[in-house]
């Protein structure tokens, strides 16, 4: 029963192959780190952990992600947190540091052909020769990469896939052809170089010197805002938003995502797009908060959230391959005429074909930057008309979703009647705020996990004697935000294992670091390498690169403790007033502002050097 009459409006988009086809599609990504994204999700329990990662990175699941970057950990703040290096110092290396080698494990066990990219944000001093400047002697900060890519192998079965260069900071063309050359003389020539994860700019040196075009495989930008430059169009290597989103992941942030996920291509011949972040697994009153394609910050109860975003990417995920290829602008991928747009993949060996769409309204798609220029969108018909060989496409499965934003529920993800292709042609009804696939591919609906156990508070008491984490990991819900923490086993009577502070020297920074409770905590300074005094923290509402400012105005207690004894030490917070407590006398009193009232625990040093911390309590003030 399909009548002819939408014929009359012309909305007609053939969809076509005879002319060849467009660019290769790359795949779609998440990103953990820059920084610290992931931190709390490495303490959930069991089954809940699995199921957030299946809804990440299982194939026809969830997310089911093609590419997983990570951050390169370089000792230093890079957004929400610190996170560890391979190598604190040129004497030093250690693969069993951080996170990020357990989340690409668990990833690849998922879906062994998800693609690995990993790009530094920081680097430690030693890397960049004391400066703040990286690229000072390439060969060193070459060789510390080789490192790292050399551990994903050895310790890990881990290739590494892509490699970055320094996170939205500047590039060195001299620094970019030596890593290529390291990666080649040691057996990686297979690992793509991506420059310079910042903007298009790079396309022009890309283009004038051949010597160094050799050296950059993609061309990564950043926040593009779905449009490239024509030079970088003109350099013919693809063209990545190697970091995108970075928008809270309510439907208005799926939106986003559902938009800059076709339109990235429709409008910039953008390839790949990767999320900042994979996972909001960070305390949402961190900068960002809640900028993950899901949320698990809970780690104590359980409790997650499978935001849409996650359901807006199987759209194209499912259905697709890194491999595939677009079709032609105009011939199978476009804007939509009352508003939207639509790619076609088709896998050029198996010829099956997915044809995504979305209608999202602008002010359901706003992402966090740029600047979204106003547009309309409304409700459509719409005909597809398969042309040439294509003509043998004779039925296509649907699956469809719709952000509803007016209170009543989401419809995410849902397989629909399959339609029939009659005389070549496919015409859909298209509302605002939709997405759809039209498929060749049969696959079943996913069933999902239970619903995840509910949101609860961080309970107080709350206690940490550190002997539970193996040595050089980090202990759980403590979020560094200047420093290095590790687990380290001591022969102190009555501590064993400690959370010791082990940065000696200032790095190379992405970023200059700079409720009423009860926080008491066993503190060591040794004589060697060691920190010059030790505080406390309570009420500290950011975190991230103003994190030092903040705790520093908040009032700190700075003492210069006699080393090697082990001291406990407290601080008392209710009111107005805050107490100083050593060895569990009351030493003295200050008055502090009656605002903020609520924020962080923090405990630190004062400067880079060795510190022992071990046996945390904090309660409610009493
Ligand atoms: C990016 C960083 O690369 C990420 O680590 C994370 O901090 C993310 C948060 O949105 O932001 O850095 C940017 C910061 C500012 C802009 C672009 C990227 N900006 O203002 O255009």
């Amino acid at each position: 029963g399909y009548k002819c009459n939408v014929f009359a409006d012309g909305l007609l988009y053939n969809v076509d192959i005879s002319e060849g086809f467009g660019r290769r599609f790359d795949g779609i990504g998440g990103l953990s780190g820059g920084g610290a994204t992931s931190k709390l999700l490495l303490n959930y329990a069991e089954p809940y952990k699995t199921q957030v990662l299946d809804y990440l990175f299982k194939p026809n699941f969830g997310a089911s992600l093609q590419i997983l970057k990570v951050e390169i950990g370089g000792d230093g703040q890079s957004t929400d947190g610190t996170e560890s290096s391979h190598m604190h110092e040129p004497w030093d290396e250690a693969y069993n540091r951080g996170y990020e080698w357990w989340l690409m494990v668990e990833a690849k066990k998922r879906n062994p052909s998800i693609k690995l990219y990993g790009l530094p944000w920081t680097f430690p001093g030693w890397v960049a020769m004391g400066t703040q400047n990286p690229f000072t002697n390439a060969t060193v900060t070459a060789h510390y990469l080789l490192k790292w890519i050399q551990g994903a192998k050895k310790y890990y079965n881990l290739d590494i896939d892509f490699l970055g260069i320094w996170n939205e900071r500047h590039y060195d063309k001299h620094y970019i052809e030596v890593l290529r050359d390291v990666l080649d003389q040691n057996g990686f020539q297979q690992i793509q170089v991506v420059a310079a994860d910042n903007s298009w700019f790079i396309s022009g040196d890309v283009l004038k010197d051949q010597t160094f075009s050799k050296a950059v495989n993609v061309i990564g930008a950043h926040y593009p805002g779905t449009k490239s430059s024509k030079v970088a169009q003109l350099t013919k290597k693809p063209l990545w938003s190697s970091e995108d989103y970075s928008t809270f992941n309510d439907d208005v942030g799926g939106g986003c995502w559902a938009r800059i996920l076709n339109q990235n291509y429709v409008n910039g011949y953008i390839t790949s797009t990767i999320s900042w972040n994979l996972i909001a697994s960070y305390y949402q009153d961190l900068p960002y908060g809640r900028d993950g394609l899901m949320t698990a910050q809970e780690p104590w109860s359980g409790h997650y959230v499978v935001e849409s975003p996650i359901f807006l990417t199987a759209h194209t995920t499912h259905f697709t391959d890194i491999g595939w290829f677009y079709l032609k602008h105009g011939a199978g991928v476009g804007h939509l005429d009352r508003g939207g747009s639509y790619v076609t993949l088709a896998d050029r060996h198996s010829g099956h074909l997915s044809i995504i769409i979305e209608t999202m309204s602008h002010n359901h798609s706003v992402c966090i930057r740029p600047l979204l220029p106003p547009y309309e969108v409304k409700p459509q018909t719409a005909t597809f008309v398969f042309q040439s060989i294509l003509t043998n496409v004779t039925q296509l499965y649907v699956w469809r979703s719709k952000l509803r934003f007016d209170g009543s529920p989401n419809e995410l993800f849902i397989k629909e009647r399959s339609v029939k292709v009659v005389h070549g042609s496919v015409t859909m009804k298209l509302d605002v705020d939709e997405v759809y696939t039209l498929t060749t591919i049969d696959r079943e609906q996913p069933k999902m996990y239970p619903k995840p156990p509910v949101s609860q508070p961080f309970n107080l008491p709350y206690t940490d004697d550190f002997e539970g984490y193996p040595v050089n990991s980090e202990a759980f819900n403590f979020v560094p935000q200047v420093g290095v923490w590790e687990i380290r086993q001591t022969g102190a009577k009555g501590h064993g294992k400690v959370n010791r502070q082990i940065m000696l020297h200032e790095g190379c920074y992405w970023c200059n670091a700079g409720s009423d409770v009860f926080i008491m905590i066993d503190v060591y300074i040794p004589s060697v390498n060691a920190t010059s005094g030790i505080f406390l923290g309570a009420r500290v509402t950011t975190g991230g690169c103003d994190y030092f400012s903040n705790v520093t105005a908040s009032g700190r207690l700075k003492v210069t403790l006699k080393h090697n004894i082990w001291y406990s030490i407290g601080l008392y917070v209710k009111d107005d007033k805050a107490s100083w407590y050593f060895d569990d006398e009351k030493v003295s009193e200050v008055k502090i502002p009656p605002k903020p009232r609520h924020g962080f625990v923090a405990y630190g040093a004062l400067s880079y050097g060795l510190a022992d911390y071990d046996n945390l309590r904090v309660l409610e003030s009493p």
